[in-house]
């Protein structure tokens, strides 16, 4: 890089709550801010170009020269939000400088969770830190609502206003005309689950018509209203509206005009009172109550406003099966996510639920589509100069010195290179298909299910008996042991298997402790134990998985919600309920990876020249394979708490694109889905 990037700007994306379809309408909506995010790192350009790149090579580079009128690139093309960004304040400042940008983000596209609002805003943010301009929020959230139309969508200003606004542990109530925030805690013990129909609504295509089509609606149904002679009198506004005339007499109103204008016009004013009454259930920690209005809000934006679609209906109707207290679509709708409220205690069972039936049905793997999300509500928008951004967190971003950098790329290779197929095959001479080949036919049941019941012993093995003394990693000790169950075991072959693989993984654990205890883990909070069980997911495919899905960092992502479930749950209640779907599901998502390791080993072990000693030194292959996996890991997790969990996957990233191999996928998706922004 010839010169450093001097500012990072992050713009949240938002799951909005209820009080849908109301923004343009001048009601209000009460959305949160979202953990998941769009960032922009940049430096100031001499000229007026904008050159962005995309962390994810799915959206191309692209390049523009700011001016009041901007031709657009194609449309859906990702470059058009920044466009949108660049013209508005243009016209409202003169920029006298471009700037060059790398853009990254996390919000998943074309699912109702502002993905498009929080690349505006961002680009803005951008545009203003490249040019030393400051303008002041609520200028700035009204500016970008305006800029986003450049697009073609007549949309109103919620998300921009929450990605500007919003505030950690908080949804906001957002009034518009004159836009006002105000946010209301969440109580403690609420979650909010965003699951994703993976029904795509672009935005770019014909959920676009299909959104302008209804902002047209609910204009044409009050002007029907107000042409009426029975209207004499009335407010001319829906705000007016909804604030000085009885429900009872909206109703009747809307009941007077023609479909689909009455269905409209009759969401909009039924849903303007929900948001009043659901800030009043938040504020008195009331969650039946915020639950039904969800459920209310549901039906009329199914019913009346027809922006529902059956896997959403299906999606909700689940997610109150599974224990929501209410659920709804969010966003636009015509696909997209649904959002689901629930107590703590409820959320394991509604995620597995969710898991099982919704997705299941489909045969889809939620945690590798990225279509469950607990919620965290977080705060808005922002800008850092980066060094300033150092000095205020303190060494939790600090780039990594050339010492850790080597320790990375240590780690990665261990991580990374070469499987244990490649391993067992050097070993044995011959590739390990054709021990696969010598396998029965029911050895893959046997090892599915000797290796889930391994696992699962291992995970009570690490929750209840990890003791937290540090001692050095003995890694040859536990070798030796491992060495004595394989010999054992080569003798027996397959039926051995169910007693020698929980032995043999329960070695492993130790050794694992031992690794991490080592590279300073604190093996007393659930979090690491977990650590140590996700071990077992490293250094190979999972059944089923394309090969985009192996890289390190990818399965980690894979995890990350059952595990950090997983840990929420152990960290509650203990292994008291070791049934536990939470459990369950970490345990099968782990096995699913761990099982092809363990069907590598037996087939080496099948080999005729590997006998008993064979077997032995296979299993001594299979021991360092996934001690070598924890040594990188907890390589990782100890940069990790001193620099952050970005900082250190962008440094890896970096170090795979500069080595041989094709870098291994970062980041959740793995759909497959061609790159667009909603
Ligand atoms: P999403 O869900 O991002 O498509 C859209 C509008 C909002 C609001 C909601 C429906 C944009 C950028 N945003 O959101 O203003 O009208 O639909 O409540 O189009």
């Amino acid at each position: 890089m010839a010169s450093r990037w001097t500012h990072r700007v992050r713009a949240p994306g938002r799951v909005n709550l209820i009080g849908e379809h109301t923004d343009y309408n001048g009601l209000p909506v009460l959305p949160v801010a979202i953990q998941r995010s769009v960032r922009i790192e940049l430096r100031a350009r001499g000229d007026r170009r904008v050159r962005l790149t995309n962390e994810d090579p799915r959206f191309e580079p692209c390049e523009f020269e700011i001016a009041a009128d901007l031709a657009p690139f194609p449309s859906g093309h990702w470059g058009n939000y920044a466009k949108a960004a660049a013209q508005a304040l243009q016209r409202r400042s003169g920029l006298d400088g471009g700037f060059d940008g790398l853009v990254a983000g996390d919000i998943p596209a074309a699912a109702g969770l502002s993905s498009s609002s929080a690349l505006v805003v961002a680009s803005a943010l951008a545009l203003l830190a490249a040019n030393g301009i400051e303008l002041e929020r609520g200028e700035l959230m009204e500016l970008t609502a305006s800029a986003e139309r450049y697009v073609g969508t007549d949309s109103g200003g919620m998300d921009q206003a929450i990605s500007l606004g919003g505030r950690a542990g908080h949804a906001v109530r957002i009034d518009f005309d004159p836009l006002r925030l105000e946010p209301v805690p969440l109580p403690a013990d609420w979650r909010i689950v965003i699951a994703n129909s993976l029904v795509e609504a672009r935005k770019s295509g014909g959920a676009q018509a299909a959104y302008n089509a209804r902002v047209r609606e609910c204009r044409e149904a009050l002007a029907a209203l107000l042409a009426r002679p029975t209207a004499l009198g009335l407010p001319t506004t829906y705000r007016g509206l909804v604030s000085g005339v009885q429900s009872g007499r909206l109703l009747e109103l809307a009941a007077a005009l023609p479909a689909p204008l009455s269905g409209r016009f009759r969401h909009v004013v039924t849903e303007a009172a929900r948001v009043d009454e659901a800030v009043a259930a938040m504020r008195a920690g009331d969650l039946e109550a915020f639950g039904r209005l969800l459920d209310a809000s549901h039906a009329s934006l199914r019913d009346d406003y027809e922006v529902s679609c059956k896997e959403l209906d299906e999606l909700v109707g689940c997610a109150r099966e599974h224990g929501a207290a209410g659920a709804r679509l969010t966003g636009a709708g015509f696909g997209g996510c649904a959002v689901l409220a629930a107590r703590a205690e409820a959320l394991p069972g509604l995620l597995a639920g969710l898991a099982q039936s919704f997705y299941g049905r489909r045969g889809i793997d939620p945690v590798a589509r990225d279509a469950l999300l607990v919620a965290e509500p977080s705060d808005g928008a922002q800008t850092d100069r980066l060094e300033d951004a150092y000095a205020r967190v303190g060494p939790t971003t600090m780039p990594l010195s050339a010492a850790e950098i080597e320790d990375l790329r240590r780690a990665q290779k261990l991580l990374e290179h070469p499987g244990l197929a490649i391993k067992l095959t050097n070993l044995i001479g011959t590739p390990i298909e054709k021990g696969m080949a010598l396998l029965p036919k029911r050895a893959s049941t046997l090892v599915n299910d000797a290796t889930t019941k391994a696992l699962r012993a291992a995970l009570r093995l690490a929750v209840v008996t990890m003791g937290k003394k540090p001692r050095p990693a003995s890694r040859a000790t536990h070798r030796v042991l491992a060495i004595g169950s394989g010999a054992a075991g080569g003798f027996f072959g397959l039926p051995a298997l169910a007693i020698e693989l929980p032995v043999s993984t329960a070695i492993i654990l130790r050794s694992v402790a031992d690794i991490a205890r080592s590279e300073g883990e604190d093996l007393s909070s659930p979090e690491s134990r977990l650590a140590c069980i996700e071990v077992f997911a490293f250094g190979g495919p999972s059944r089923g998985d394309d090969a985009a899905e192996t890289g390190y960092f990818a399965v980690r992502s894979a995890l990350s919600i059952a595990v950090a479930e997983a840990a929420q749950f152990i960290a509650e209640k203990g292994l008291v309920e070791e049934g536990a779907p939470v459990l369950v599901r970490l345990v099968a998502q782990i096995a699913s990876r761990f099982s092809v390791a363990v069907s590598e080993k037996l087939a080496a072990q099948a080999v005729p020249v590997v006998g008993a000693l064979g077997g032995a030194t296979v299993n001594a292959i299979f021991v360092s394979h996934f001690q070598d996996m924890a040594t990188g890991h907890f390589i990782v997790r100890r940069l990790e708490r001193a620099h952050g969990f970005e900082e250190v996957r962008r440094a890896y990233a970096n170090l795979d694109l500069a080595g041989s191999r094709a870098p291994p996928r970062i980041g959740p998706r793995a759909s497959g889905d061609p790159p667009r922004i909603a």
